[in-house]
């Protein structure tokens, strides 16, 4: 298996991270997020020129971080058998990408690494918008140890990648205890690794 990726990158370590927990390796090729020069390597693999991106090992490429969580943990215990159970890792999948991603990696983003960050209005606006992911997730995780059918799946995974990084888009966790101690749930999971390694 071979990665298109970036160790800042929340989206390449949800990749990682369920890798590791299913005890596959993976060979690593580094792509900067801040300078696109060298995206064309990934010409042929992706069409939309970003990471992370994957090469099976027969050569068939694969991109968009959630597709490759399915791939990957479909069949494993890190997805539900049940249809019900399954529909509702990816409800909270496309809530990753529609509502969480785009606020609260792009606020972080633009805090912690762009070069050209917006104006400060325009940082303010998504701030509050991720604010709102975050109250969703704080809600959605109610009482319950993790998000879906009470265990750890590649829901967590998904949602935990710029959940847990937050505060370096300016983001306080302190409002949010049910995230807070599934945040820690998480973490405790057997061959969990951090983003940095
Ligand atoms: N929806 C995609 C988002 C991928 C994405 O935004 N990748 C970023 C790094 S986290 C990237 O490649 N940025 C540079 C670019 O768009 O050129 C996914 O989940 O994989």
């Amino acid at each position: 298996l071979l990665l298109y990726d970036s160790p800042v990158s929340g989206n390449c370590y949800k990749v990682r991270l369920l890798l590791a927990q299913l005890g596959r390796e993976v060979e690593r090729r580094e792509l900067s997020v801040v300078d696109r020069s060298d995206r064309m390597v990934l010409g042929r693999l992706n069409p939309a020129l970003r990471i992370p991106t994957m090469v099976l090992d027969d050569g068939r490429p694969l991109a968009e971080s959630n597709a490759i969580l399915w791939y990957f943990a479909d069949g494993s215990e890190y997805v539900p058998q049940d249809p019900y159970e399954r529909a509702k890792v990816l409800q909270w999948m496309f809530f990753e990408q529609c509502d969480h991603e785009p606020t609260i990696a792009a606020v972080r983003f633009w805090v912690a690494f762009a070069a050209t960050p917006p104006p400060a209005e325009v940082i303010e606006a998504r701030r509050a918008a991720g604010y709102r992911a975050l109250d969703t997730l704080e809600r959605g995780l109610g009482r319950s140890p993790f998000l879906v059918a009470g265990r750890y799946t590649i829901a967590d995974i998904a949602l935990y990648a710029y959940t847990h990084v937050a505060g370096e888009g300016g983001f306080s966790l302190e409002r949010y205890p049910a995230i807070g101690e599934w945040l820690a749930r998480v973490v405790a999971q057997p061959r969990h690794i951090a983003i940095s390694d």
